[in-house]
């Protein structure tokens, strides 16, 4: 029962919709700190790299399209069992499905559909290490050791 550290990103369809602090009010109230935290305007080349895994897929280019199109709230998130714990608060990728499925889920109550679901969070401790290293430097993240490294 060590802490975990997951990344955590409020889309640009949830700060737009003005739901960053409700979210963090969610993230807070389920036990998480918030040990990094900042907001950005990605472009389409840093989200092309970002989300490599779904190159392949019909739906990359209007992903990427969509994630640069505004500012976006990055944290990483921090307690035991962070990174299951957050895709379970987040809920399913659909936010349509979401709403019948998880009704009470981040993405049910703020996403809009699909590709508008108002979150990110990262699917595995290898994820979680990519992608807190991609945005914040090692060492600020608390990995100081390449025993760190998934
Ligand atoms: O991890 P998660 O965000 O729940 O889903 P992924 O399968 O990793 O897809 C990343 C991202 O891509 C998803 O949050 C919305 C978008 N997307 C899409 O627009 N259409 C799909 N059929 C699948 C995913
Ligand atoms: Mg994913």
């Amino acid at each position: 029962t060590e802490k975990e550290k997951t990344l955590a990103m409020i889309k640009p369809d949830g700060v737009a919709g003005n739901y960053s602090d409700v979210i963090k009010t969610a993230i807070f109230y389920s036990g998480f700190s918030i040990t990094q935290e900042m907001l950005l305007e990605l472009n389409e080349e840093t989200v092309r790299s970002f989300y490599a895994e779904h190159a392949t897929k019909s739906f990359f280019p209007s992903l990427v399209q969509y994630m640069s199109s505004g500012p976006v709230l990055i944290m990483v998130l921090e307690k035991v069992n962070a990174i299951s714990d957050w895709r379970n608060l987040i809920g399913p990728t659909d936010a349509n499905k979401a709403k019948v499925t998880h009704p009470n889920s981040i993405r049910a109550m703020c996403g809009l559909d699909l590709q508008r679901n108002c979150v990110h969070g990262s699917d595995s401790p290898q994820s979680a290490y990519r992608e807190i290293t991609f945005f914040f430097n090692k060492s600020s993240s608390g990995y100081v050791s390449r025993h760190d490294e998934l």
